[in-house]
């Protein structure tokens, strides 16, 4: 994919946001900037320390490796390296890497004159995971709150963290989170659906656009959304899973500690059934 004959129109000088001119070049087909180098330096910095957790023990199977955070008793405090003070290092190269990344995505839609809707759409990503590792740690006085990093591992925290409360799919956020998932699935089948429908026909039939695409969706559900607004709605359903994705992991434990079947009972409190 390297050097396609458009690239070299795009590889233009500038928009860089910090370090002028000086990591303003291509390594084969990516832009390296100074946030290039701040990633692969995180993320070299990160990897390393996650084989050196590994070769602490007990295994080199991928999926059973686990790096936990600090215990509970740490609390916001910085632990020994084999204690969890590799999970705490780990963390700051993930951020360092994550937030490097999107500063670098944004470098390059300067540099092509483009909106910065990629890095924000990102960071919503980067959101979530802070909420997991940082916000909510911090809020509940603990890195111990934090997941482990292990493939397995992480799942295990997963469940019983939902456990804690009970329930967890009675979470409000959860399910708002939910359901946007679900929903962005669904727009995007139909979304995909509709454009290798329309623009990839048979041999020798005509490729089809905007009025044909507008026209399956008048004729089938009454209404179409329009060709740049399903590309707005896609962005808006995915950033708000991973935001109400963000809220739902926030609320448990500093906000209610309580299982969350429980939280409904406001419902049943309601003056109107007195
Ligand atoms: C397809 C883009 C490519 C990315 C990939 C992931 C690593 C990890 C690390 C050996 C969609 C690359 C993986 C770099 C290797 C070591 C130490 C993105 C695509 C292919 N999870 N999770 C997975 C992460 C959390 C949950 C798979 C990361 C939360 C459940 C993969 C994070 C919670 C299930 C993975 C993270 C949670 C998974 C596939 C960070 C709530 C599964 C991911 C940094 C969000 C599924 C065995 C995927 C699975 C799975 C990575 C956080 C829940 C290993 C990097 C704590 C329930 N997670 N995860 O395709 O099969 O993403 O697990 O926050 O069932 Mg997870
Ligand atoms: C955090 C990932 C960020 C990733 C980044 C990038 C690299 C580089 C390199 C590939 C947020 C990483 C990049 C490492 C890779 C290369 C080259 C994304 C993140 C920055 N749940 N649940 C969620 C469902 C149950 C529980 C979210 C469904 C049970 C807990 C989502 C079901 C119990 C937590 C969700 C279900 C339970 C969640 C996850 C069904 C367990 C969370 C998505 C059908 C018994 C987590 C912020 C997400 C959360 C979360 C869905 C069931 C517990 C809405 C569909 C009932 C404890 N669940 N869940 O957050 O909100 O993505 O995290 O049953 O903490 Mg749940
Ligand atoms: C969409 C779309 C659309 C398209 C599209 C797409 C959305 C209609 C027009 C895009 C969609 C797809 C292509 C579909 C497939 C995608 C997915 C399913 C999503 C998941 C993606 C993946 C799994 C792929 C992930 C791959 C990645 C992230 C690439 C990995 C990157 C690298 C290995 C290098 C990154 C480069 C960096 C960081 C900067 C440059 C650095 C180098 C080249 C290395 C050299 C380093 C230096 C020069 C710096 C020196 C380093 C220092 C000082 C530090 C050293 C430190 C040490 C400790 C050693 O809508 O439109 O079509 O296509």
């Amino acid at each position: 994919m390297a050097m396609l004959s458009f690239e070299r129109k795009y590889r233009v000088r500038g928009g860089t946001l910090i370090g002028g001119d000086l990591f303003d070049f291509w390594v084969g087909p990516f832009y390296v900037g100074f946030f290039g180098v701040t990633t692969v330096f995180f993320t070299f910095l990160g990897t390393a320390l996650i084989i050196w957790g590994a070769a602490l023990g007990p295994t080199w199977n991928i999926w059973q490796i686990n790096i936990a955070p600090p215990d509970l008793s740490y609390g916001l405090a910085l632990a020994p390296l084999k204690e969890g003070g590799l999970w705490q290092l780990i963390t700051v190269c993930a951020l360092g890497a994550f937030c490097s990344w999107a500063l670098r995505q944004a470098e390059i839609a300067r540099k092509l004159g483009m909106g910065y809707h990629i890095p924000v759409a990102f960071s919503f990503a980067i959101f979530a995971y802070v909420a997991l590792v940082v916000i909510r740690p911090v809020l509940m006085g603990a890195w111990g709150h934090g997941f482990p990093y292990g493939i397995m591992s992480h799942l295990d925290w997963v469940s019983n963290v939902g456990y804690q409360y009970l329930h967890f799919h009675y979470n409000p956020a959860h399910c708002i989170a939910i359901t946007f998932f679900f929903t962005n699935a669904l727009a995007l089948a139909m979304h995909g659906s509709l454009i290798i429908s329309a623009a990839n026909p048979k041999e020798g039939e005509v490729v089809k656009g905007a009025e044909h695409e507008n026209t399956i969706f008048r004729d089938t559900i009454g209404y179409s959304i329009g060709t740049l607004g399903i590309h707005r709605l896609g962005l808006f359903l995915a950033v708000s899973a991973a935001f109400w994705s963000a809220v739902c992991i926030i609320i448990s434990g500093p906000f209610w500690t309580r299982g969350w079947p429980e939280w409904w009972s406001w419902w049943l409190d309601l003056p109107i059934w007195r």
